[in-house]
């Protein structure tokens, strides 16, 4: 048999499950998902290996309203990865109804002119799953539907086999051992400012950035990090201290215990907090923080 492989975009609006779904498929957390919409800032690659065929999964942010500049590079990351790919897979959610949103990206999708199928996530909260699809298929000519849950772990097989047969022959993209194409880093930098999603609340999750300035391992069990969060007022940055540190004591040990178990061994997180206004409107900033996606 020959061997396949190929390239398939989660697209979608931002809280329907795309990063839970590739993890789950991946078996293992390389994205990081919350119940906060706009979790997502960049294009996260996710390579599953068969004994006969290379299926990369690319993450995207989710599709939305941009406010900011970096809203519209996370919206224009989600543009250029589906421009690539050899199948689209538009992700929604099925406990709840259509909304304009969804209609981008089914847009984006059908004049792409990739084939795209339409996956149908959140299955497990819905209990008449026909009745809830209709408008859904509605959104574009889908080449396919497929009903999941990624939390369930249910209709992922035959999504993931589909996609196989789907793939055209070809030599593989990434070397076996590789699960993901992100650094270090970055994943240290994305499970901080997950912490900083699920503790806090209104604006401060989505003014925030995780820079990590140091990272050494200073024993063979201990690694050193030093991490900057960037925020765009002084009043997010006292929220996130918290009083008498206590806000930002909580999302270093919350930090920590997941970065421990990535290491296995111990993490020593030394954590800051910065003032640099209106980041998220600065080109300079959204390049440094690798937010500015490249054209291919
Ligand atoms: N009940 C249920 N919840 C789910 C399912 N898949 C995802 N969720 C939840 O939906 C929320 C959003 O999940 P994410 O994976 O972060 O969604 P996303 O599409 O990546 O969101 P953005 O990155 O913001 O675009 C999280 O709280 C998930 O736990 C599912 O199959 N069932
Ligand atoms: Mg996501």
């Amino acid at each position: 048999m020959a061997y396949k492989s190929g390239f398939v975009a989660l697209v979608g609006r931002p809280n329907v499950g795309k990063s839970t779904l590739l993890n789950a498929l991946l078996g293992t957390k390389v994205a990081i998902a919350t119940p906060k919409p706009q979790t997502t800032r960049n294009r996260i690659v996710g390579i599953l290996h068969r004994p006969n065929a290379q299926l990369v999964l690319v993450d995207t942010p989710g599709v939305h309203r941009a406010e900011h500049k970096l809203g519209e590079e996370m919206n224009r990351t989600a543009r250029l990865t589906a421009q690539d790919a050899d199948i689209l897979w538009h992700i929604v959610d099925l406990s709840r109804s259509p909304n304009q949103e969804d209609q981008w990206v089914a847009d984006l999708c059908q004049k792409s002119g990739i084939p795209t199928w339409l996956v149908m996530n959140k299955a497990d909260l819905v209990e008449d799953v026909k009745a809830r699809w209709q408008p859904y298929r509605a959104l574009m000519s889908y080449q396919d539907a497929f009903v999941i849950s990624a939390v369930k772990e249910t209709g992922l097989a035959r999504l993931v086999e589909a996609a196989i047969q789907a793939l055209p022959e070809g030599a593989p993209y990434y070397p076996e051992e590789m699960v993901t194409d992100q650094s270090e880093d970055f994943y240290v930098s994305e499970i901080i400012r997950e912490k900083v999603l699920e503790l806090t609340r209104e604006e401060v999750p989505y003014s925030i950035a995780v820079v990590v300035e140091e990272r050494v391992r200073r024993r063979p069990e201990l690694t050193y990090i030093r991490a900057t969060i960037l925020v765009e007022r002084d009043g997010q940055k006292a929220i996130l201290i918290g009083q008498g540190g206590r806000m930002l004591k909580d999302i270093g040990r919350r930090a920590r215990a997941d970065l421990e178990a990535y290491y296995g061994h111990q993490v020593y997180l030394d954590l800051w907090v910065k003032t640099r206004e209106r980041w998220r409107d600065q080109e300079a900033w959204l390049r440094r923080l690798g937010y500015t996606p490249s054209e291919s």
